[in-house]
């Protein structure tokens, strides 16, 4: 059986181009910066988001981890919402690894953390406490619905945090999804920003990697830290060739996955006993099984998930809610797909 695979936009399959792109790719060792098409990608990518430079890394974890140990050091604090990848999904690396003093403050629903918030964390110069020195954010907000954050609310948490001397990341995993539901370019959105990590292997459908851009100096402090997690990569432009055919042919189509989404969440609502949690602004949708029929039926999400693979439809639950589930569009998911995946939805709960 073919499954309609909406566990995540990383489950993604090369499409042929973007094979071809890859077998057809120019190497080189990229340790000694002379692999063309990891340099030709990295710059790419840089000019795209408005930064001086890129690097590529194995992964949005590598990515995050090298900008957050590029940025801060131990016993240094960084502020984070506490629905934050970094924060749930990233085995506490930045502090494992780095000494980095995770400061956790509430995620609103839309995915910012509120400013004044921000702004009573920040640490006064005093011996008792750790020197604040980064904010992160997350754009879009994946554990938020993957809420688009406002341009304003980033232009005025970037003032913000820099008014402060701290330096502000952005976790880009799906940045290219908020700028095309925002329709605006994805330099916009790094306005002023100190460093962005953008996933290649989520929505835009390559295999591996991601880029982490910032500054020259920056870049190539991050190149050292990149080293140090085993991150130095030597013909790399084979995968890297992925990225730059991801960039020039699967931008646009994000709206896409998009559509797809609203269309899959007006399904989801129309079915008794499920209820849409987000109205979906780029192409993740959360749902929860209505709680009083669950038990009557003793139906949650985990045994949602279990009856929608006997139907062909691949989802997990996700959270820390039960009853929870989250389905995700991308390019190997069609209209017809989404369809099929609602009807699917609808046997499971008979
Ligand atoms: N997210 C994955 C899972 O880890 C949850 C997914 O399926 O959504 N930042 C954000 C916002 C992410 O959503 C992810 C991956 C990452 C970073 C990490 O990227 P990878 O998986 O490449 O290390």
């Amino acid at each position: 059986m073919k499954f309609i695979d909406l566990r995540s936009d990383t489950v993604t399959q090369p499409t042929e181009g973007m094979r071809q792109a890859m077998a057809m790719a120019q190497v080189g060792d990229d340790v000694y910066n002379e692999d063309p098409t990891v340099n030709r990608l990295q710059e790419m990518m840089a000019e795209r988001l408005g930064m001086e430079a890129g690097l590529f890394v194995a992964s949005g974890t590598m990515g995050n981890l090298v900008a957050i140990l590029t940025h801060a050091g131990r016993g240094d604090e960084m502020i984070l919402g506490n629905l934050a990848h970094t924060f749930l999904y990233e085995g506490g690396a930045a502090a494992g690894l780095g000494g980095v003093h995770p400061h956790i403050l509430r995620n609103e629903d839309d995915g910012t953390i509120d400013l004044g918030a921000i702004e009573a964390a920040i640490r006064p110069d005093n011996v008792h406490f750790p020197i604040s020195r980064l904010l992160c954010l997350e754009n879009t907000h994946n554990r938020c619905g993957g809420t688009a954050l406002p341009l304003d609310y980033c232009r005025a948490a970037t003032d913000l945090a820099h008014s402060h001397s701290m330096a502000v990341h952005i976790d880009g995993a799906r940045l290219f999804n908020a700028a095309i539901a925002m329709e605006v370019e994805p330099a916009t959105l790094t306005h002023g920003i100190d460093s962005v990590m953008v996933c290649l292997s989520k929505g835009l459908g390559a295999p591996v990697g991601s880029v982490l851009c910032g500054t020259r100096s920056f870049i190539d402090r991050a190149m050292r830290m990149r080293k140090i997690v085993g991150g130095g990569m030597r013909q790399a432009g084979i995968i890297a060739a992925a990225g730059i055919y991801a960039l020039e042919h699967h931008v646009e189509r994000l709206a896409e996955d998009h559509k797809n989404a609203e269309r899959l969440a007006a399904g989801i609502d129309a079915i008794p006993g499920l209820r849409v949690l987000n109205r979906p602004q780029t192409n993740l949708v959360y749902l929860e099984v209505d709680a009083s029929r669950s038990r009557e039926d003793t139906i949650d999400a985990a045994e949602l998930s279990k009856r929608l693979k006997s139907e062909g439809v691949l989802a997990n639950p996700l959270g820390s809610n039960p009853y929870q589930m989250r389905m995700v569009t991308h390019l190997d998911v069609s209209p017809n797909d989404i369809d099929r995946a609602i009807e699917a939805l609808r046997a499971a709960l008979q």
